[in-house]
């Protein structure tokens, strides 16, 4: 047996029923196989990978809130503390209720990769819960995150662990988490980030992970003598990254023609026009299917994905696994030159080796979505200089650590001989920052 397959088969064991992380480990493992190749020896006597598959901590506690009718509910919280080496844990807080230990071991898991290749000093965590937002009134989802935070607080804080937004924990719930821990720990400090510009937060973070996306997307095409100017453009999702990548695509001189949510997709050959998604998403909270009653030239496909319309450049920015690889054969055959991940793992691992041995130009979630974590972590520096710096300033940062990252992940393929693969190059890159300073703070 091989080093990788040795501990493959140990998450399997250790971690039973956990299809995503057993999933995520495997790619990475695979993805880093050049540089395990040259260290095998070394990594073993070490047992490096043992100790980079085990979460540092993992908690799950019981959530009870009750609704408006006066009815009581119990969901399970978690928060996994997966690596420290770099810095405080850091990462998003998932509500949906599709969430359980695997999702998120393996978001965590991720995460310490991503927060890694940002070049900031932030560790990898995740958390979240099984509570589904949607249809909630807003006192119930009060409810449920002051007893959310009525636990967590205990495990996390400003040089500890750093909690932000993901699916279903936007601004609001940022909001009546921050009041809940401060309320529990009399602290008005930067233990959360994501937070409203009227109680520390930071400028562009609200549009960091779709911004970075389209910052690193741009890197990428015009390595290759391409652009976004004039490209058309389909999205996923209509949450946080997918609005924020439209807009900037749209700054960027692209045309993005699709939005999406979990019921269908928008088709607007036209252009999707942004303001309507926003009012109906940030704040009207309803379905996509309405776009259709603001711009009745747009049609709504009820079922379906929008990897059926014809593209330049696919952003898939709304959960885990929605790019499958019949989607991508359909992508390729319309034409479409580069797919950028906004959400995290949503190519399935035959749809990334489909797009690769077709020559579409790859780029992994861990390297392309990084622009949200990485504006957290200058929300932390802020927070702790107790300064605001602009909108511009922060957005200029954004960019150039896009560019990095970009820089980062195309070495590193070289470096190993895997030339224009960023899963490998976007791997090999934040694993070499983890392992390296891992080994020097000793066998912890
Ligand atoms: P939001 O909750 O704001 O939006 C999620 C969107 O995805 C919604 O439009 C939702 O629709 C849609 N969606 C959910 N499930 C499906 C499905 N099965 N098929 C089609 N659409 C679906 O979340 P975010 O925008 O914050 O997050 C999106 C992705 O980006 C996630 O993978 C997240 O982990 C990742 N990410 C987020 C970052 C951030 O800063 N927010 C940073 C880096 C990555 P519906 O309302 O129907 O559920
Ligand atoms: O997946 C992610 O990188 C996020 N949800 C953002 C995490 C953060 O701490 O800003």
């Amino acid at each position: 047996m091989t080093y990788v397959e040795e501990v493959l088969e140990r998450v399997k064991r250790n971690n039973p029923g956990e299809p995503e992380f057993h999933l995520a480990v495997k790619e990475v493992l695979q993805a880093i196989e050049p540089v395990l190749k040259a260290h095998e020896a070394e990594y073993r006597k070490i047992r490096l990978l043992e100790r980079i598959v085990e979460p540092e901590r993992s908690i799950s506690f019981r959530v009870p809130w009750v609704d408006d009718k006066g009815d009581l509910h119990i969901n399970r919280g978690y928060r996994i503390q997966f690596n420290s080496a770099l810095g405080p844990y850091k990462g998003g807080l998932r509500f949906h209720p599709s969430v359980n230990r695997s999702i998120l071991n393996f978001l965590a898991f991720e995460q310490t990769f991503k927060n890694a290749l940002t070049g900031q000093s932030i560790g990898g965590g995740k958390g979240g819960a099984n509570f589904d937002p949607k249809g909630k009134s807003d006192r119930e989802v009060m409810a449920f995150c002051q007893s959310f935070m009525s636990e967590l607080f205990k495990y996390i804080g400003p040089n500890e662990d750093v909690p932000a937004g993901d699916i279903g924990v936007g601004g609001r719930e940022i909001g009546y988490l921050f009041g809940q821990y401060k309320r529990l720990t009399n602290q008005y400090e930067g233990t959360i980030t994501g937070k409203s510009m009227r109680f520390g937060g930071s400028f562009v973070r609200t549009e960091a992970t779709g911004y970075g996306l389209v910052y690193l997307t741009e890197e990428m095409l015009n390595a290759h003598g391409r652009s976004l100017a004039g490209a058309t453009v389909t999205v996923s999702g209509s949450g946080n990254v997918a609005i924020y990548a439209a807009e900037k695509a749209f700054q960027m001189g692209a045309r993005v023609v699709t939005v999406s949510d979990s019921d269908g997709f928008i088709y607007d050959p036209d252009g999707i026009k942004l303001e309507v998604v926003k009012d109906i998403k940030e704040v009207r909270r309803a379905r996509i299917s309405e776009y259709v009653k603001a711009v009745p030239t747009a049609q709504y496909h009820e079922g379906k994905k929008s990897w059926e319309i014809k593209c330049d450049v696919a952003l898939p920015c709304a959960i885990q696994n929605e790019l499958a690889l019949e989607d991508a054969k359909k992508l390729v055959a319309g034409g479409c030159i580069a797919v950028a991940e906004g959400a995290n793992m949503p190519t399935t691992e035959d749809a990334i080796k489909y797009f690769q041995q077709n020559g579409v130009l790859f780029m992994p979630g861990k390297a392309s979505n990084a622009g949200g974590v990485a504006v957290s972590a200058l929300e932390m520096s802020q927070n702790s200089m107790r300064i605001v710096r602009t909108f511009e300033d922060v957005d200029a940062q954004l960019r150039e650590i896009m560019k990095d990252i970009w820089l980062q992940v195309k070495a590193a393929a070289e470096d190993y001989e895997r030339a224009g693969d960023y899963v490998c190059g976007a791997n090999i890159a934040g694993f070499r920052r983890v392992v390296k300073t891992m080994r020097e703070q000793g066998y912890v």
